[in-house]
């Protein structure tokens, strides 16, 4: 044991009436919600990058947070890892999400980087075999090394391409032999900062066939985890090719590969592309490529990526809807990509940081759930389509403009617009809150 969380207790549910901070409020782990436990829906996954290697610094201040194990050392990769595991015990977290770059010091090459993943990842395993933790998911940091400052598939050098390609190849074989569920790829020097000095239709050809390749080795090594593409439209590039659901998807139709990844979707991302969280989500289960979430919020004003943690409940309500909706969760969970703001720099900052936003979630579920279980939401927008279910609505969509014309004129068709009704929903929604 560190002593780094101290005189922290282990976190549970004590329901509503309870006054203690480091207690759940709405979060009781064994909840049955639609056949389900809490647990089970929720997946509820602590990021690595934001929770231990995050120093604290903005853009215009370093590091604030001060922490034993920060350096490039492997004990203090350990000490890292030793401390991480005690944060999951403590909130009872059953995943965690890493990149290579957040668990492992940085070598000098190829070579060093693979000798030291590969002995965090063993150290990772012990703990895993005496632990309840689990992998949600893990990636490449293919973003943060200066080598990737021209983008990391779509770069113009093809040396980069393929130290990418092969780190990429060591962090599916890190996430596989811990059992990992799925394997993300973000993409955040995947686009450009000028297109004077970018080849736009090559650097999607480039992003496509490491798609490709990824997918290969998947199958190659038995890995049955999804592969999920993380969507978010700029920064740290001006423009990124992942830039939402929509573009994502129209990507993997083009490489064949719909049927192959699915989307990890993030609520800051989906703001930042001038989306909600719920638009996202809903239009992911649509195309049936749904993956697993990065729950956090952005500040709705300063325009970054803030990462914070969730905190508005009928946000996150819309959100689980669509997430329920879509049967819930397979292998995908809830990661929280979120960080503390640099001011908060007690060990207890982390536990209730990460207590609240479970909370927080745990309450949007039950309350979307509630509503779909009530269905009156769901009644009400089919009736606004019910038109579309009798044969006169059938023929117009199985018709062509002659045919349409013809019944437009024969049958007096002389629509009567009628209210969308959206004030009343809202009002419906609120009641499930
Ligand atoms: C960056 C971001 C990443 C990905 C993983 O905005 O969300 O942390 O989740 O690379
Ligand atoms: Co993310």
């Amino acid at each position: 044991m560190t002593d780094f969380f101290k005189d922290i207790p282990q976190i549970k549910y004590e329901g509503l009436q309870s006054d203690n901070d480091f207690s759940f409020r709405h979060y009781d782990p064994d909840e049955i919600v639609f056949g389900k436990t809490l647990r089970e829906h929720l997946r509820f996954s602590v990021a690595y990058w934001h929770s231990f290697a995050y120093d604290g610094g903005d853009p215009f201040g370093g590091q604030t947070f001060d922490r034993p194990w920060f350096g490039n050392e492997m004990d203090l990769a350990k000490l890292k890892a030793d401390v991480a595991f005690e944060m999951f015990n403590i909130l009872d977290t059953p995943f965690f999400c890493f990149h290579d770059a957040d668990i492992r010091p940085e070598g000098n090459n190829f070579s060093e980087n693979t000798r030291n993943l590969e002995e965090m990842i063993d150290y990772f395993s012990e703990k895993m075999a005496v632990t309840n933790t689990k992998l949600l998911w893990g990636t490449a940091n293919l973003f943060s090394n200066r080598r990737y400052m021209s983008g990391a598939a779509t770069n113009p050098d093809p040396d980069v391409f393929a130290f990418s390609a092969a780190t990429i190849k060591t962090c599916l074989d890190a996430t596989h032999k811990l059992g990992g569920q799925n394997y993300v790829l973000w993409g955040g020097r995947e686009g450009y900062e000028t297109l004077l000095n970018t080849d736009m239709g090559r650097e999607r050809e480039q992003a496509g066939r490491m798609l490709q390749m990824v997918v290969d080795y998947k199958h190659k090594i038995g890995f049955e985890g999804s592969i999920l593409i993380e969507p978010k439209p700029q920064e740290p590039t001006k423009h990124q090719y992942d830039y939402d659901v929509a573009t994502v998807y129209g990507f993997l139709k083009d490489f064949d590969l719909e049927n192959e990844v699915k989307v990890n979707i993030e609520q800051g991302h989906a703001i930042l592309a001038g989306h909600s969280f719920e638009h996202e989500l809903s239009l992911a289960r649509e195309l049936g490529i749904l993956g697993s979430i990065d729950m956090n919020r952005n500040d709705y004003q300063s325009g970054w990526d803030t990462d914070q943690f969730p905190n508005n409940v009928p946000e996150i309500t819309l959100a689980y809807y669509e997430v329920l909706k879509a049967g819930g969760f397979k292998t995908g969970g809830t990661n929280f990509d979120a960080k503390l703001r640099r001011q908060s720099l007690d060990p207890e900052d982390l536990i209730l940081s990460h207590v609240g936003a479970m909370d927080v979630c745990a309450a949007g579920l039950k309350s979307a759930a509630r509503m779909l279980d009530d269905g009156k939401l769901e009644a009400l927008r089919d009736q606004r389509y019910a038109g579309w279910n009798t044969k006169s609505g059938q023929d117009i969509l199985n018709g062509d403009l002659e045919s349409i014309s013809s019944k437009v004129l024969n049958d007096d068709i002389n629509p009567e617009p009628k209210s969308g009704r959206q004030e009343r929903l809202e009002n419906l929604v609120n009641k499930y809150i």
